[in-house]
């Protein structure tokens, strides 16, 4: 009787989710700086949680974790990122951008719009962003970004619906790149072209803002809507969406022409202006 241990048969998921490659991965972003290291992570609280502790114990930037789970998943104040097991892409990348305190509030939204046009490269797709930094396909959230500062360090969490499919998502306006191409999509190379762009950005940027806001505002589908905005403290801003400033805050004018710079708040874009 043979009583060798059977390998385990792949649960069904595994055949449409197939998991991510450490190594493979690692390998073809050592030619793309300032990536060192993917630390992909079968089930983990969060990506940036473990970015944050890595930074504060010292690690070099270049660090990238992924997440094939996320159980503790995390969007802006303190709301949840949720995401079935290798169902979409889940990462921090961990950065040391030597520039101006004062414009670093541009560095996720820089790499927010690589993220964008990456996707949109990939997939063929037209994802635009949502102020501040919501990915958005045909108006629906497809993908987020969560920025999180320790010492001279910034860790920037991107969260993107992959094969997600519509009984899985948490939200109405909620979408998958799966759901919007109506194929299946490759999760390794669609993480290595999000890492190419992102890097190649990050490290030929020097801090000058308008550059950052230019190609920033070239993705955002916010400025020229209707738009209400959820303030923190819950109160709302409602008017048109004028501009994106200098440094980084959403303008809004209000119908009897008053203007508000917007720093933090949830966006819902009424309808085009
Ligand atoms: C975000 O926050 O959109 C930032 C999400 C960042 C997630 C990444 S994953 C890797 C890294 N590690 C982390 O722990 N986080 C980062 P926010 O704009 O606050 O949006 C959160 C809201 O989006 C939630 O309250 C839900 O309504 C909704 N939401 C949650 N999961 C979603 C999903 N998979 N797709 C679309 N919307 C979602």
């Amino acid at each position: 009787m043979d009583l060798a241990p059977r390998p385990e048969r792949p649960a069904y998921t595994d055949l449409d989710r197939p998991p991510l490659q450490a190594r493979a991965l690692t390998r073809a972003i050592l030619a793309a700086p300032p990536w060192r290291e993917v630390h992909v992570l079968q089930s983990v609280a969060s990506t940036n949680d473990l970015a944050v502790t890595a930074a504060r114990a010292g690690q070099a930037e270049g660090m990238v974790v992924v997440a094939e789970h996320q159980t503790g998943g995390r969007g802006r104040l303190d709301r949840q990122w949720v995401s079935p097991p290798r169902a979409g892409l889940t990462f921090t990348v961990l950065l040391r951008p030597g520039v101006a305190p004062a414009v670093r509030p541009w560095l996720p939204m820089l790499l927010a719009a690589c993220a964008a046009e990456a996707v949109s490269a990939r997939c063929d797709l037209d994802v635009s962003l949502k102020w501040p930094n919501d990915l958005l396909v045909g108006g629906r959230k497809v993908g987020g970004v969560l920025a999180e500062s320790t010492g001279d360090a910034v860790v920037v969490g991107i969260g993107i619906n992959v094969s997600t499919r519509s009984d899985e998502l948490p939200r109405d306006d909620a979408t998958s790149l799966s759901l919007e191409t109506a194929r299946p999509v490759d999760r390794g190379p669609l993480l290595l072209a999000l890492l190419r762009a992102m890097g190649s950005a990050y490290v030929h940027w020097n801090g000058d803002a308008e550059a950052a806001r230019s190609r920033y505002l070239e993705r955002c589908d916010t400025v020229g809507r209707a738009v209400s905005v959820l303030l923190p403290g819950n109160a709302v801003l409602a008017g048109e969406a004028t501009d994106v400033d200098a440094t980084g805050r959403l303008v809004v004018t209000a119908p009897d022409g008053v203007t508000t710079a917007v720093s933090a708040g949830d966006v819902v874009h009424v309808r085009p202006a």
